[in-house]
């Protein structure tokens, strides 16, 4: 398999680590979507990231769907969300507001760098959307410690720590650590684990 995009992305990082953490072989190819848009777009029609390149030459995009094909190449103990209810559909709902307010800080970004003039009232909306799904993930994680759901890490964990660092280094200052304790220390947990360690690249502003 061929994981195309850059770990900068919270999207292409989730997926990175699932990969690393289901000991699944893959080449990684760190294209920019911007400043490799072409190459992008030869496999994704979208010129989007992550765009996973399948060893029968098929190509999935999204991180959603390529993490449910992924989920389905391992046993069902080992898949990163729970396999019972409610917990299944308790962690897909913080996976997506994760993953949701991930899309909210891409927008964001894009506003305020490639549009001209800035639309305050659209730039605004995204930063309460922002603050907002943070608000309700904080609450969220301060019911309990460790892993988000079961006993050890899953797609929740990841798609949350992945979202905050993406956010908190896209948008400086946006984010205040001091008005979400619980999340701030998730990020700090899951960042000082080996796999978040590797699977890893600063923020790197399209040129
Ligand atoms: N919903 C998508 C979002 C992916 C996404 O927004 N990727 C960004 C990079 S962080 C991208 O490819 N942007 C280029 C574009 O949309 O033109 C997913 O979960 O994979």
């Amino acid at each position: 398999m061929i994981l195309i995009g850059q770990y900068d992305s919270s999207f292409v990082r989730r997926v990175g680590i699932a990969l690393r953490i289901y000991d699944l072989a893959f080449e990684h190819r760190p294209w920019s979507v911007f400043g490799d848009g072409e190459r992008v777009r030869a496999f994704n029609p979208l010129m989007r990231v992550p765009t996973l390149v399948l060893d029968d030459g098929d190509v999935l995009v999204d991180s959603h769907s390529i993490l449910d094909y992924l989920d389905g190449l391992v046993a069902p103990e080992r898949r990163l969300f729970p396999q019972g209810e409610p917990e299944r559909r308790r962690a897909i709902k913080v996976a997506a507001l994760a993953t949701g307010l991930a899309d909210k800080g891409v927008s964001l970004f894009y506003e305020v760098r490639l549009h001209e003039p800035i639309s305050e009232a659209w730039a605004g909306r995204l930063r309460s959307q922002i603050k907002a799904t943070l608000t309700t993930l904080e609450h969220d994680r301060a019911l309990s410690e460790g892993p988000w759901f079961g006993k050890r890490i899953g797609h929740s964990d990841i798609a949350v720590a992945c979202a905050w660092r993406h956010v908190s280094e896209a948008h400086p200052g946006l984010i205040d650590p001091g008005e979400y304790p619980s999340l701030s220390a998730h990020s700090r947990r899951m960042e000082a684990l080996p796999v978040f360690q590797e699977i890893s690249q600063p923020f790197i502003p399209p040129a």
